[in-house]
């Protein structure tokens, strides 16, 4: 089985930094990893990629060859791919023996929330490769400065997770900045864990430019809170928040049971489990005492 992320989330919010990032970090922990770049777009990548759709297609041909700007450009590439999956496929077959897979999207968010084409990509990978993927949606968190911004990004993230069906985890990205930004309105808790949305309401009100949305806000709030799926962790570019986002992907994509031989019971057991409990009871690279003392050591104040 192999196992892997769909890195997703809107321009600028961080999906080459994080696949960076991660790769770097997994294979401090001794997995061996391969980044497959499929974003037209990116130019100037700091990570040495396995796979660049750059090799099958270049965003600034289809827009000079076809008269496109940038984001129809963006749904072509996207819908070439899809058309020339065997590339793709032929290129990832030599990786699929030990390689932990990191998938840098596009940042054009229709393209996962209202396209076909990425999805039909992803699926027919999962399909025809038998892969095990999870779909990290990076969010700037900067969003939380702005209540109306804010609750456009809980319904991108709640149609992106309705739309792609994946196992599917949201990031606040670039926490460290948050501060920057003014004092936020309230803790950062009420943000990440999306459970009462009423005070939003009030919050709008004192802003006479969102006043006149205020009905339209409340609908769109209970539309999200209705669905209760949508809550979101946190994350900037450090190994220790990537141990913590890690074993919430591990757990998504099944990773953590691939190596288990045990019952239905044993799986459920895992499954139902506080998020740490399997990393101490099985033997894990996560689990180590040397990953344990070098990233986690200064958890207390970590926030949840
Ligand atoms: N401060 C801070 N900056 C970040 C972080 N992640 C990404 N960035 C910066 O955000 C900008 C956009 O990042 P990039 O990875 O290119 O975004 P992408 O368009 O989603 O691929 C770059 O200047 C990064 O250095 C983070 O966690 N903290
Ligand atoms: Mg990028």
């Amino acid at each position: 089985m192999v196992f892997g992320q769909v890195v997703i989330g809107p321009p600028g919010c961080g999906k080459t930094t994080y696949c960076n990032g991660m790769s770097q970090f997994l294979k401090l922990i001794g997995r061996k990893v391969a980044v497959i770049n499929l974003d037209p777009a990116n130019d100037a990548l700091p990570y040495e990629c396995a796979v660049n759709i750059e090799d099958l297609i270049k965003l600034s041909d289809v827009m000079i060859e076809h008269s496109l700007g940038p984001n129809g450009g963006l749904v072509y590439c996207m819908d070439y791919l899809e058309k020339n999956i065997d590339w793709l496929e032929s290129k990832l077959v030599p990786l699929l023996n030990d390689h932990y897979l990191l998938f840098d999207f596009p940042g054009q968010v229709e393209l996962f929330f209202l396209h076909s084409n990425a999805k039909k990509v992803i699926t027919k990978l999962i399909k025809n490769l038998d892969l095990r993927l999870t779909a990290i949606h990076l969010v700037d968190a900067h969003l939380c400065s702005d209540p109306g911004k804010y609750v456009s990004a809980l319904l991108l993230s709640l149609s992106t997770m309705l739309h792609l069906e994946l196992p599917h985890i949201n990031v606040l990205s670039k926490i460290d900045l948050i501060e920057s930004y003014g004092k936020l309105a309230f803790n950062l808790d009420f943000y990440t864990d999306v459970q009462d949305l009423s005070y939003l309401q009030f919050h709008l009100d004192q802003d006479p430019r969102s006043a006149k949305y205020r009905k339209l806000t409340k609908e769109l709030c209970d539309v999200v809170e209705d669905y209760s799926l949508v809550n979101f962790t946190t994350l900037d570019i450090q190994a220790r928040w990537f141990l913590r986002l890690l074993k919430l992907i591990d757990k998504s994509n099944g990773y953590i049971f691939a190596g288990i031989e045990g019952s239905v019971v044993e799986f459920s057991k895992i499954a139902a489990a506080p998020l740490d409990w399997d990393y101490y009871r099985y033997p894990s690279p996560l689990s180590s005492a040397a990953v344990q003392e070098k990233y986690m050591k200064d958890d207390d104040d970590f926030p949840d």
